[in-house]
């Protein structure tokens, strides 16, 4: 995942950027350095990312924070591979849409409220996929 943020507007110039991991400090990067690729993220775990700016008076302003959920796309029962299993999920609840007593939100896929063809092509198309 990469973080972004356009440069902080600072009465003295900023110097550096601290990027925070749920409140704890991932890295110090320089103030000509505006994304950052964070990686080994845990799926099924939220994460958020603060940016704080930095001035040369040694002030750190708090800066836009941004949440991250990683997942793996298709896997419905959440147990990090896309398979047969996921498959069968999607099956059960095919034809149904939000509010039906066989309407299951986790195979609602692409989240348009009804459990059909397109969300069973998304499993189809990450089949085999893992974490
Ligand atoms: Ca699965
Ligand atoms: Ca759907």
């Amino acid at each position: 995942m990469t973080l972004n943020w356009t440069n902080a507007l600072d009465n003295v110039g900023v110097t550096a950027y601290r990027i925070y991991e749920n409140n704890s400090l991932l890295v110090v990067l320089p103030s000509n350095v505006t994304r950052y690729s964070v990686n080994g993220l845990s799926p099924y775990t939220n994460y958020t990312f603060r940016v704080d700016a930095g001035n040369a008076a040694g002030n750190w302003a708090s800066g836009p924070s941004r949440q991250a959920f990683p997942r793996l796309i298709g896997d419905v029962n959440k147990d990090c591979t896309v398979d047969i299993a996921d498959l069968v999920l999607v099956a059960r609840s095919f034809g149904s849409s939000t509010g039906g007593s066989n309407f299951n939100n986790m195979a609602d896929l692409n989240g348009d409220g009804v459990i059909d063809i397109a969300d069973l092509a998304i499993v189809g198309s990450n089949f085999g996929s893992h974490c």
